[in-house]
């Protein structure tokens, strides 16, 4: 009975290390598989602090992958300008209260920009005849609806929003954000948590309706009128190499917050399993090409009998276009007229609304980003 007892004493003594190492392990592996497998809660206000370092949000908050190098879908230096000057990740998760936001970055003297689209039938087309943040950028497959902006040392980022209806008005509106981007410092991030409330802002602008929100980011100079060097998700066609000239963004992050079409954001989801793209990085630039320009009436057209001409454009991706006409001699005539849908007409006249010479002519395709200029000859006879 003693050693019985003896024996279950000493038994027992002897697991007891072995049940507080095991619960240790418990413990650890519990908190491991909480913070690698955070969804979407209630209330995440207690954890994600809104304070310009980002390392509170988990890895199935990162939308994008960035391991192993040769999958990485946004690289830490893929910008113009380099390291010091690049947008790294998109860090997002929500709660029933607001949409939390986190763009890693590096700004050494320039801005970071995080756009947000929800609605198809407005937003910023072209930011340079945006009446603040005149940037020059082009959006296709997007027209952001928000964006929040900060330029390198300033803490106080701005959140603004496009007026309903407007492709060139925005209103600043106060939320909180925090940035701490400084002079080339890496390890550095903008955060702000955006209010339901603000991006789905009346009965008509709902979250039931509107269950998708398009977003990007850009690194971009600090003077208006410039572009940037880096964009993520990338674009298609690639930054212009000088990180200043008319950038064409073409592609996105498209993250579903509402799939039971209940109006309330979906609960104990992982962000990260809600990314989905335009087109999925990591890809090859395709660089803009002019497939056919067609002449639907023929390349020659009588000008003196009220003809016109007319011809569209087809390219390989999206993009937009001048068409220049000048005569054989290079003398600049003026620009065709844009009628929609990529196609131009001309009546064959001149900037004063002079009929001008018969003759050749030729037609020269300037895309906006200015990577592509292709001629075609065209005749106006009498
Ligand atoms: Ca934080
Ligand atoms: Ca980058
Ligand atoms: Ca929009
Ligand atoms: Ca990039």
């Amino acid at each position: 009975m003693h050693m019985n007892l003896n024996n279950i004493y000493y038994l027992g003594s002897q697991c007891q290390p072995c049940r507080c190492l095991s619960f240790v392990f418990l413990v650890l592996f519990l908190m491991f598989f909480s913070q690698a497998f955070t969804t979407t809660a209630d209330d995440l206000s207690s954890r994600i602090v809104i304070d310009g370092y980002s390392d509170d949000f988990t890895s199935n908050e990162e939308l994008f992958i960035k391991y192993p190098l040769s999958e990485s879908q946004e690289l830490d230096d893929d910008s113009w300008w380099g390291e010091y000057n690049d947008v790294k990740q998109i860090k997002l998760t929500w709660d029933l209260n607001n949409l939390y936001i986190a763009i890693d970055a590096c700004s050494w003297n320039n801005n970071v920009i995080y756009f947000l689209d929800i609605y198809d039938d407005y937003g910023i087309q072209d930011m340079l005849n945006l009446n603040t943040w005149m940037r020059a950028f082009k959006f296709y497959g997007t027209n952001p609806d928000f964006f929040l902006a900060t330029w390198d040392t300033n803490d106080n980022p701005q959140f603004w929003k496009v007026r309903e209806g407007s492709t060139l008005h925005a209103d600043e509106i106060t939320i909180d954000d925090f940035s701490t981007y400084n002079t080339g410092n890496l390890g550095r991030a903008m955060e702000a948590a955006i209010p339901w409330e603000v991006i789905y802002y009346d009965s008509l602008h709902t979250m039931k309706h509107y269950p998708y929100i398009k977003m990007l980011a850009v690194i971009t100079t600090g003077a208006d009128n410039l572009g940037g060097p880096d964009v993520m998700p990338n674009n298609l066609g690639g930054m212009p190499s000088d990180g200043k000239s008319m950038a064409v963004l073409d592609n996105y992050v498209n993250i579903c917050v509402d799939s039971t079409g209940n109006g309330e954001p979906d609960i104990g989801i992982s962000p990260k399993a809600r990314v989905e793209f335009f087109k999925t990085p990591p890809f090859e630039e395709i660089a803009l090409k002019v497939e056919k320009v067609n002449f639907p009436d023929g390349k020659v057209f009588a000008s003196s009998q009220s003809e016109e001409i007319k011809f569209t454009l087809k390219t390989n991706r999206l993009s937009s276009f001048n068409v220049e006409i000048y005569n054989v001699k290079g003398k600049y005539i003026c620009n065709a007229q844009y009628i929609g849908e990529d196609e131009w007409k001309w009546d064959g006249k001149g900037q004063g609304g002079k009929l001008v010479p018969f003759g050749i002519y030729i037609l020269r395709f300037v895309s906006d980003s200015k990577e592509v200029s292709h001629n075609e000859a065209i005749a106006v006879i009498k």
